[in-house]
């Protein structure tokens, strides 16, 4: 494909300046893997220094509005003034996600595990994100579990599911009318035999029975090696039970690499399923957040460059020409309908990005006016004492 013609370029640059990604606070700040966390320069101290990094990323790139927040990792004692401080340079705080998986008493799982006890902490923990929600104005709230077993009979894989259900239940019922319960999966890690929500069919079979307001959300980064994701995106979405993303890329497991570093064509494949059907505009309520840690490289230009790399898939899966590829598929005609698919997905949409964004009064290479920005310069004179934030593992 070459330039898009007059009509396809005005429905393609609706559909993205439409597009919203919401940015982890957790990205911004220090990370590593189990054996080392390489600490960097600038890295913010507290919430509000990474709701300001966040707020750099959407001035930059324009669609970048929400920030999601981590608890306790983003604890405060007034979270309406942190939202009040996110308004005022220029973003909102987005999904409240839950932390049930650092804690001592959490050895053999959170909300599944076998003490009572443990449970109710666990749950009270589901319950207190609500209430956070309720002075962030938050719609959704995140739930990953770190919950299993790593080894054959070490506990019972029904009554932890029964288990699981209640507690999904109490924090379901404690939600607003405009609220949401994303239930995330994942195959494996920490749990090595049998994790209690490993995968797609788990959540969505706990979402069905909890009610509208649970959904599914896809973290790209948890599934097995050569899952076909873009076929879950498309029966979630058909069955009106895809809450959001949590984009990353992975070359072997839970990597939290830059979305579409690894594979660029499962990310068009992907945000081809969403523009099939219909998904990406706002209304249609899915979140298209990441989920990502930047251990070696910078992190405000990786996450820039992971915004970009979503628009890029976005444009390229909107370009497809779909009364040429609904055509192919009715006459059968196998090539014909792949090169469609294909011929998008080779177009270089970075002019028609950088065009977008010159129209909008942003610069066309956000990461080129980071860099001369002197942001960075700042940050690191600014915080250079105290104590970095981290994901405390
Ligand atoms: C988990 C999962 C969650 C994220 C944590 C940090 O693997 O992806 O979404 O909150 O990591
Ligand atoms: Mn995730």
């Amino acid at each position: 494909m070459t330039h898009p013609d007059a009509p396809t370029r005005a429905r393609v640059t609706q559909a993205l300046r439409a597009q919203r990604i919401e940015t982890p606070s957790w990205a911004y700040a220090n990370s590593g893997t189990r054996f080392k966390v390489f600490p960097q320069e600038g890295v913010p101290r507290d919430p509000y220094e990474k709701i300001a990094d966040a707020a750099m990323v959407h001035r930059l790139t324009g669609v970048a509005p929400t920030v999601a927040l981590h608890i306790p990792w983003d604890r405060v004692d007034d979270y309406a003034d942190l939202a009040r401080y996110a308004t005022e340079q220029g973003v909102t705080l987005g999904a409240i996600n839950a932390n049930v998986f650092q804690d001592n008493d959490y050895r053999l799982g959170s909300v599944t595990n076998p003490d009572p006890g443990v449970r109710r902490k666990a749950i009270d923990h589901l319950l207190e994100c609500v209430d956070i929600m309720d002075r962030t104005g938050s719609r959704d709230l995140k739930l990953w579990f770190s919950d299993g077993t790593n080894y054959p009979g070490q506990d019972d894989i029904r009554a932890r599911q029964d288990r699981l259900a209640a507690a999904l239940r109490e924090a379901y019922d404690r939600l607003g009318d405009d609220q949401r319960l994303l239930l995330e999966y994942k195959l494996f890690e920490p749990a090595f035999y049998a994790t209690d929500v490993p995968d797609w069919g788990t959540a969505y079979a706990h979402c069905l029975e909890l009610g509208p307001k649970a959904q599914v959300v896809i973290d790209t980064g948890h599934h097995a090696p050569g899952t076909n994701i873009e076929f879950i995106v498309a029966f979630l979405l058909r069955a009106g039970k895809l809450g959001g993303f949590d984009f990353n890329s992975r070359f072997y497991a839970d990597d939290d690499l830059m979305v579409g570093a690894a594979d660029p064509f499962q990310l068009f494949r992907i945000m081809r399923e969403i523009v099939g059907g219909n998904a990406l505009r706002p209304e249609a309520g899915i979140a298209f957040m990441l989920d990502q840690c930047h251990n070696i490289e910078p992190k405000i230009p990786a996450i820039i460059r992971s915004v970009l790399n979503v628009q890029e898939a976005t444009a390229k899966a909107l370009l497809v020409d779909a009364d040429a590829l609904a055509a192919a598929q009715r006459a059968g005609d196998v090539l014909g309908a792949n090169a469609v698919l294909m011929d998008a997905y080779h177009t270089d949409v970075r002019p028609l990005l950088a065009e977008l964004r010159a129209e909008a009064g942003l610069d066309p290479d956000p990461i080129a006016a980071y860099a001369r920005s002197g942001y960075f310069e700042r940050i690191r004179t600014e915080r250079a004492g105290g104590q970095q934030a981290g994901w405390g593992a």
